[in-house]
């Protein structure tokens, strides 16, 4: 395709090369990311989810030699060859990643036999698969290979062995690991080899394929159906440090508002006043702290968006102040479908002004969504976006706290949208098969900024949908589960892979959102669940309602437990949200991240980290009492017991009903905070330290978790360091909120 290299030329940080047939750009953005770009689709590089320009002044050298033209910088060398083959080294000379050089060879799925006799019948069987991509790269695979992040998927941890598609997908069947796509796409993965890391972001928002070695175990591809060939190498020397690249480019998750990281109830189906009323009276019955509740399509009137139904909720505004004063926040959901309906103002204002995505033939396209037929806003157009943004007043002015964007694949109930709708990027014309993945990504973007502007708040935006990039704007959750065990275990690996892709704040539906959940997977999903970033439990209509309560005294018990105790550690949650906006390291964390030279922790499926101190390893099996923990290097302790272990091998331990086995690294400084029913039920709580054996420090943030003022130096930050001899050193490091009324010290 692309033929000899005929010659090249430097400009700054690009060079173009000339081959034959076609030509290719290599960008060099920093030290240790190198964008890999060919111009098939437009001739200027362009990114949805990168935000600016990510160039820094980088020294590098560019030799030619023989038969490749090698490029240096200080931590990566690239060796161009003909062909447009690119080998990526180390600074060291150790082969990272080496582009593929021969066709695809797929594993058979049938012998040459069988493909005839199809054939004679009158049947065309896809023999083996592996089919060339339009836009297309291919990369050797090593035999130690493991794959990781891919963003929303099922299945397993490492991805290798598996294929997936990027294609935001609503499919209502209980996600499998046979799903190729689920609601978000996120073309970024990181492979780690036995020696050495690397990663590669793919921005491209076609319909994308992976195939990380599933149809050779030699190699693995990426493609696309359209688009450019667009992809940054990350280098780095562990995977924080890619981790830390990505989210470098594509950005990192802002501080969230505090009260976002409590605790959060929903249900589709509360229909009323009355039936928010008396949740928030159950809440207190029981004693369970809540930050807020969600108002699900029920609210609407007829499901049109920017609407309140005014019979079942007569004084929604009061009804919002009241639970204000209980603590308790409103999040409502808003869908992109806007009904059709003459009269209605956002239909009507979005006619009038060009807003919906067109057919071909210049007609509004019309699919159904919730309201019926219903009309798609063009989220590319950046007059939309303000539209919208601005329209949000209803709501802020109703006391509505956050948003959550549901329905944005987007999602439709005739069929899905032709490839052809026309839709905007930015000021170009655009089609649905650009457009799709970045449309939920464009409408929480718009949902971010309108927010900010009428609130100056940190905004809380909830989305399905995702492209990369959309942290910046949007916490997430995984969509339609189940109340299935297997749907408990793969949360795991699921938050851990969106966490290493950057999507740091997310969650699942706690109990599970389709079918009935049991006692014991309530209870066990709660002990997990409460190490998510995002802390709800939600439930389907039609489904067995699941508030905490309603099954029988030692669930309520445990669910206050676990509710109790994601309290006691918000301190904690508030500094790794602090960490990811700095650092873009995730809140759960895959072991691997952390321990990626202990082989035991590559394909650990069942175990997760909560930042850098807590290894959480929540019962996932139904009936289990106990459960097999593998604890890397280290000395860890039993967050309950203070029973100490020797890392570096497995341990069975007790995990009666009530217990979420969790273990603390020595040296950890773990900050809690007192027990309250909301955030800011105390106004001005103590701050309390447990201090474990060992050595180590720790960096605590503290500011008014709420608005912006912390980005004009209103914080204070806490530099603290043990030696394993009680004497806990607390060093200020930066000044400009407010001190703690106390501070409690717990050593243990
Ligand atoms: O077609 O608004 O994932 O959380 O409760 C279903 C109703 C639409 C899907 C969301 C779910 C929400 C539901 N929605």
């Amino acid at each position: 395709m692309y033929g000899a290299l005929l010659n090249y030329e430097q400009n700054k940080q690009t060079i173009t090369l000339h081959y034959e047939k076609q030509e290719a750009q290599i960008h060099v953005l920093t030290d240790s990311i190198i964008n890999v770009f060919v111009p098939l689709f437009t001739s200027e590089h362009y990114s949805k989810a990168i935000e600016g320009d990510k160039e820094l002044p980088t020294a590098f050298t560019l030799d030619k030699e023989q038969d490749a033209l090698i490029l240096a910088t200080d931590s990566l060398v690239c060796k161009i060859y003909d062909d447009f083959m690119i080998d990526f080294y180390d600074k060291e000379g150790t082969l990272l990643c080496a582009d593929y050089r021969g066709k695809r060879i797929p594993r058979k799925r049938f012998s040459e036999s069988l493909i005839e006799l199809a054939k004679q019948e009158g049947h065309t069987i896809d023999p083996n698969g592996g089919q060339d991509y339009a836009i297309q790269c291919i990369k050797q695979l090593d035999n130690a290979d493991c794959i990781y992040g891919l963003g929303d998927k099922t299945g397993t941890l490492n991805k290798r062995c598996y294929e997936y598609e990027n294609w935001n997908s609503d499919i209502p069947d209980p996600h499998e690991d046979s799903f190729k796509s689920l609601y978000k796409s996120i073309p970024f993965f990181i492979t780690l080899k036995e020696k050495g890391v690397y990663g590669i972001f793919y921005d491209n928002t076609f319909k994308s394929y992976f195939n990380f070695g599933k149809e050779n175990n030699g190699y693995y591809c990426f493609g696309s159906d359209d688009g450019n060939l667009d992809y940054y190498f990350i280098g780095g020397s562990s995977m924080p440090e890619i981790v830390t690249s990505y989210t470098y480019l594509t950005g990192r998750m802002p501080l969230p508002q505090k009260w976002t990281l409590g605790y959060q109830q929903s249900r589709w189906g509360y229909d009323s006043e009355k039936a928010f009323r008396e949740l928030a009276a159950k809440f207190k019955e029981h004693h369970i702290p809540c930050d807020a509740f969600h108002f699900d399509i029920d609210y609407m009137d007829h499901y049109k968006v920017f609407t309140w139904n005014e019979e079942r909720f007569t004084d929604a505004r009061a009804l919002l102040a009241d639970l204000k004063e209980q603590g308790i926040k409103a999040v409502t959901i808003i869908d992109p479908g806007v009904k059709v309906e003459k009269g209605f103002t956002m239909y009507d204002e979005g006619v009038e002004h060009d807003y919906f995505a067109k057919s071909p033939d210049g007609n509004i396209y019309v699919n159904v969504v919730w309201p019926g037929d219903s009309v798609y806003p063009d989220f590319g157009n950046p007059e939309v976006r303000k539209w919208w943004g601005g329209h949000l007043q209803f709501y802020t002015d109703l006391g509505v706290s956050g948003v959550w964007n549901d329905m944005n694949e987007p999602a439709s109930f005739h069929g899905p949208l032709p490839g052809d709708i026309v839709f905007t990027d930015e000021g170009k014309t655009a089609t649905h098969a650009q457009m799709h993945n970045v449309y939920g990504h464009n409408m929480a973007k718009a949902t971010y900024e309108g927010w900010k502007k009428l609130t100056n708040k940190r905004p809380f935006v909830i989305t399905r949908a995702c492209y990369s990039g959309s942290q910046k704007y949007a916490t997430a959750w995984t969509g339609d589960n189940q109340s299935l065990w297997t749907h408990l275990r793969m949360a795991i690996p699921q938050q851990c892979n969106l966490g290493i892709s950057g999507m740091t704040f997310i969650g699942t539906d706690i109990g599970g959102f389709g079918a009935d959940t049991t006692p014991e997977l309530l209870c066990r999903w709660v002990e997990a669940g409460c190490f998510s970033p995002l802390f709800r439990n939600h439930c389907a209509m039609g489904c067995m309602e699941q508030e905490p309560w309603l099954f029988g005294e030692e669930t309520l018990a445990i669910y206050r437990k676990y509710v109790e105790l994601r309290y006691a550690l918000l301190p904690y949650f508030y500094d790794l949200c602090r960490e990811c906006e700095t650092t873009g390291l995730p809140i759960m964390r895959p072991l691997v991240l952390h321990y990626e030279n202990d082989i035991n922790v590559r394909n650990l499926n069942d175990e997760f980290m909560v930042g850098k101190h807590l290894l959480v390893a929540p019962v996932v099996e139904q009936g289990a009492r106990k459960r097999m923990v593998y604890l890397p290097d280290g000395v860890w302790y039993d967050y309950w017991t203070h029973t100490e272990y020797k890392g570096g091998q497995y341990y069975i331990v007790d995990a009666p009903l009530d217990v979420c086995p969790i273990f603390v690294k020595e040296g950890t400084i773990l900050p809690k905070a007192p027990a309250q029913m909301y955030v800011g039920e105390i106004e001005d709580p103590a701050l309390i330290l447990e201090v474990y054996p060992g050595t180590g420090s720790y960096t605590h943030y503290y500011d008014n978790g709420v608005d912006f003022a912390y980005q004009n130096g209103e914080y204070q930050e806490y530099f603290l360091e043990t030696d394993g001899t009680k004497n806990l050193k607390i060093t200020k490091r930066h000044e400009g909120y407010r001190d703690y009324p106390d501070i409690v010290i717990h050593y243990i």
